[in-house]
């Protein structure tokens, strides 16, 4: 720090105007510069189905090559427990790009089917983008179409949105870089000083996983398309994930579900060439990604912007690819549920980790407040600054899932500490599945049919030593159920009286 901004700024806090330059209250450390003074840059990055551990910093043993985002996490922040809080039907995508915009809980957005009941009006006005533009800030977003919230995306004053997953720089991730840099290269050259939020999208690795041909080969894929063949093996692909099963244990209930079935690539084959394949083409796209998100911090450190700039990565949900012998986004393992996330920025401590206990619907709230504005009244999201700040280490103690995109009432899970209750109430009653997991032992969720010779490296749920542990997650999820308006209740729980509402033809059909 110079002299001269040292002067600066303790006039600057001495005269008063500290809370003038910071109208709702986001205070920066004193130390930093006179630079920082300046209201904070935002790039937040997005993938399409990701799991955390695809990256080795979720996972060591994990073969993807991602420099840039390492670097990112080893800069800032690693949260270990954030999660999307499910869906109501069978595009993932699009429960969880709501919570991301608007910061509701899941049965309170403006699609689920009780939004008549919780939802207010004009909700629009008060997603991520239309908040940050009466503030003053620039807003610039790229990514995907479809399964996403127009309303929302619509409220970004420059927007350049495409579906973008083939294997070429017109047709793949490099065309959302491109978006970026050209609005970067534009604000240079306009000397605008503004402070940006930019929302930068990408299409892939969801599938289809079109890799491009340099990727693919160092990850030994291949872009396979024939359902009557299996694709070559190749000791360059990535190995099978840990607790990869050949079939799951029973129907996760959502029959015809498209991720289970007719993803091109994979179908309904769970073998090993297929899935080993299909991981490659899905760390091929991943690369390119990160290959994207590098040209981007690059520039933004040669514009001088880098220091000032919070950087957030994460993705819309994980995803299995042949996880507990399933394919898709729709279930409740760590490997769906929880997203991988970064936050690197002004006051992170370089290398630091916690488990943050975070939503993705706390989204709009952590960037409000990181950027000094109020965040709208219908937000119900936390900002986890406080966590980024290292004054703690969770947001809340119990998280909640649900997928009930398929049969009703679906799957539902719970989470506290160490355990966590997974439970299935599908196919009009016939499957009714319970598991418990203590988290610390068994991470990775290992069934019975992983054949771990550990007995704690199972489901516990009907061990009899922890039948009072049982008891108490039971009592829980019912609790979070209650406070989040789920509509449903499982076969287990009380009903409480309500009329849950009944599968829609939309929700029947084919989930994207
Ligand atoms: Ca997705
Ligand atoms: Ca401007």
């Amino acid at each position: 720090m110079t002299k001269q901004n040292l002067l600066l700024t303790i006039s600057v806090v001495l005269m008063g105007l500290y809370p003038f330059f910071f109208a709702s209250g986001a205070e920066l450390p004193l130390q930093k510069s006179a630079a920082s003074l300046r209201r904070p840059n935002i790039l937040f990055i997005l993938v399409d189905d990701q799991s955390p551990f695809d990256f080795k910093f979720y996972d060591p043993n994990s073969s993807l090559q991602s420099p840039n985002i390492d670097r990112l996490a080893a800069q800032g922040m690693v949260l270990d427990a954030a999660h999307h809080m499910g869906a109501f039907v069978g595009a993932v995508c699009t429960p969880s790009r709501h919570m991301i915009m608007c910061g509701r809980t899941v049965w309170h957005l403006p699609i689920s089917p009780e939004a008549g009941k919780y939802c207010p009006p004009n909700l629009e006005q008060n997603t991520l983008a239309a908040v940050f533009n009466r503030a003053g800030y620039d807003t610039m977003r790229t990514c995907k179409v479809g399964n996403s919230y127009e309303g929302a995306n619509k409220q970004f004053t420059v927007r350049h949105d495409a579906g973008k997953r083939g294997g070429t720089d017109e047709s793949g991730s490099p065309w959302h870089g491109d978006q970026v840099m050209n609005y970067l290269t534009q604000r240079e050259a306009s000397k605008d000083v503004d402070p940006f939020l930019i929302y930068f999208g990408f299409s892939h690795p969801h599938d289809t996983r079109d890799g491009r041909p340099e990727l693919l080969e160092k990850y030994g894929a291949v872009n396979h398309t024939d359902q009557s063949t299996l694709p070559d093996s190749n000791p360059k692909q990535p190995a099978l994930p840990i607790n990869y099963l050949p079939a799951h244990p029973f129907p996760h209930g959502h029959p015809g579900l498209r991720d289970e079935t007719t993803v091109s690539g994979v179908w309904a084959k769970r073998d090993e060439r297929t899935i080993r394949n299909e991981l490659g083409r899905e760390f091929a796209c991943s690369e390119s990604i990160d290959i994207q998100v590098g040209r981007v911090l690059t520039k933004l450190e040669a514009m001088g912007e880098l220091e000032n700039t919070y950087i957030f990565y994460t993705a819309d949900h994980g995803i299995a690819i042949g996880r507990h012998g399933l394919q898709g986004k729709q279930n409740l393992y760590e490997h769906t549920w929880r997203v991988p996330f970064i936050v690197k920025g002004p006051g992170i401590k370089p290398g630091s980790r916690a488990p943050g206990n975070i939503y993705l619907l706390d989204t709009v709230a952590t960037l409000c407040d990181l950027a000094g504005i109020p965040a709208p009244e219908s937000n119900e999201g936390l900002s986890f600054k406080p966590v980024l700040e290292g004054k703690q280490t969770t947001m809340r103690e119990v998280l909640y899932g649900i997928y009930s995109g398929g049969t009703k009432p679906g799957m539902r899970c719970v989470k506290r500490g160490d355990w966590k209750l997974i439970k299935y109430d599908v196919l009009d009653g016939t499957v009714h599945e319970t598991q418990l997991f203590n988290l610390a032992n068994n991470p990775n969720e290992f069934l019975t049919e992983h054949g771990k010779k550990d007995s704690a490296l199972t489901n516990l749920a009907r061990d009899p030593k922890y039948a009072g542990k049982l008891a108490e997650m039971e009592k829980l999820l019912l609790s979070e159920m209650r406070r989040l308006n789920d509509p449903y209740r499982l076969w287990n729980q009380p009903d409480d009286g309500l009329t849950p509402p009944k599968a829609g033809k939309r929700e029947k059909a084919k989930a994207k």
